[in-house]
């Protein structure tokens, strides 16, 4: 049975991610860490938390060496605004901690699972169909940690045989935490602004197609390819992984099919609609079909359709679903 450690565990994977690993593993299996945010209740009632700060290699070690751990799901990291805002901040935590990891997993014979993303793509990058291997130079502080990020887990790999996996996810949309940051945040601020005043302010422009994912896929997408046989990887880190890819009039419209009266217009944010316009617009995620049976299960209609309704249960609002 495996001992897990989720680091970024109150982040908007983490909090869904580690639910999802204790319903599996069991919760004595599954070491929620988080640091700075106050964890959810949840977190800490169902099973094992801890505080941890993974720019600390020795703090990483003594928990590791506590619960026995032996797969670390690394999720702690700045997003793509807020690194841009604090670019050493985000080198220090997104690529110190990461080296932490991977040379705590190297003493400790860990695996490590890393979240590489669309960002570790740049503007030289296809935009469409963007294919599994191509040129990447990114130009943000946080795809450059993401790009390195995906090349020093495969040198973890082959130097060290540390069992480095890793998806590049798309913008990921939930109702449970907020995302915090990033540049895809407003296809999660939408649903917010829809169910309890039927508008929302943009912060990118019409025509700025990005790709996205539930975040129920996205956590089924970390535990298949950890799950996944060894021998079928040709990649283990970094695969492209998609679910849909809509431009926010388009996510606009699915909400009012829903919520008729709901409107939004458009105030573009100019640092956050530079950086989505250097991602692609849509991924090419056929190596993770093939080699671990990547597949999504929510589209862009399935997914409205959830969020709209749990948002409205978890708000307390009254519907206006119709
Ligand atoms: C962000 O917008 O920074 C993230 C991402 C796509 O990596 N959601």
């Amino acid at each position: 049975m495996k001992r897990i450690l989720v680091t970024g565990a109150t982040g908007q994977i983490g909090s869904e991610l580690v639910p999802a690993l204790r319903d599996r593993y069991g919760s004595n299996h599954v070491i929620a860490a988080g640091h700075k945010k106050t964890p959810q209740q949840n977190l800490v009632e169902e099973g094992l938390y801890t505080s941890l700060d993974v720019t600390d290699a020795t703090a990483i070690e003594s928990v590791v060496r506590e619960y026995r751990i032996d797969t670390i799901f690394h999720l702690a990291a700045l997003l793509s605004a807020v690194s841009e805002k604090n670019p050493q901040l985000a080198w220090k935590v997104n690529m110190g901690g990461l080296f932490n990891v991977l040379e705590v997993s190297r003493e400790n014979n860990c695996a490590v699972f890393f979240p590489s993303s669309i960002g570790a793509f740049g503007p030289d990058t296809p935009r469409d169909d963007t294919p599994q291997d191509t040129v990447q130079h990114p130009n943000t502080l946080y795809g450059i940690c993401k790009v390195s990020g995906e090349l020093l887990c495969n040198y973890y790999f082959s130097r060290f045989g540390v069992d480095t996996r890793g998806v590049r996810y798309p913008g990921l949309i939930s109702y449970k935490t907020l995302p915090g940051g990033g540049t895809t945040d407003y296809a999660v601020e939408i649903f917010y602004h829809a169910v309890q005043e039927r508008k929302y302010n943009c912060f990118l422009k019409q025509g700025t197609y990005l790709d996205m994912m539930y975040m129920p896929d996205a956590v089924r997408a970390a535990i298949e390819l950890m799950e996944s046989d060894a021998n079928r990887l040709k990649h283990r880190n970094a695969f492209n992984i998609t679910a849909m890819s809509f431009a926010p009039e388009e996510l606009a419209a699915s909400i009012q099919r829903y919520i008729p009266n709901f409107s939004m217009d458009y105030t573009v944010d100019p640092v956050r609609q530079a950086i989505a316009d250097s991602w692609p617009r849509h991924m090419n995620d056929h190596a993770a079909r093939e080699q671990w049976g990547w597949q999504p299960q929510y589209d862009l209609e399935q997914m409205t359709r959830d969020m709209l309704e749990r948002l409205t249960a978890k708000l307390g609002q009254s519907s206006g679903i119709v």
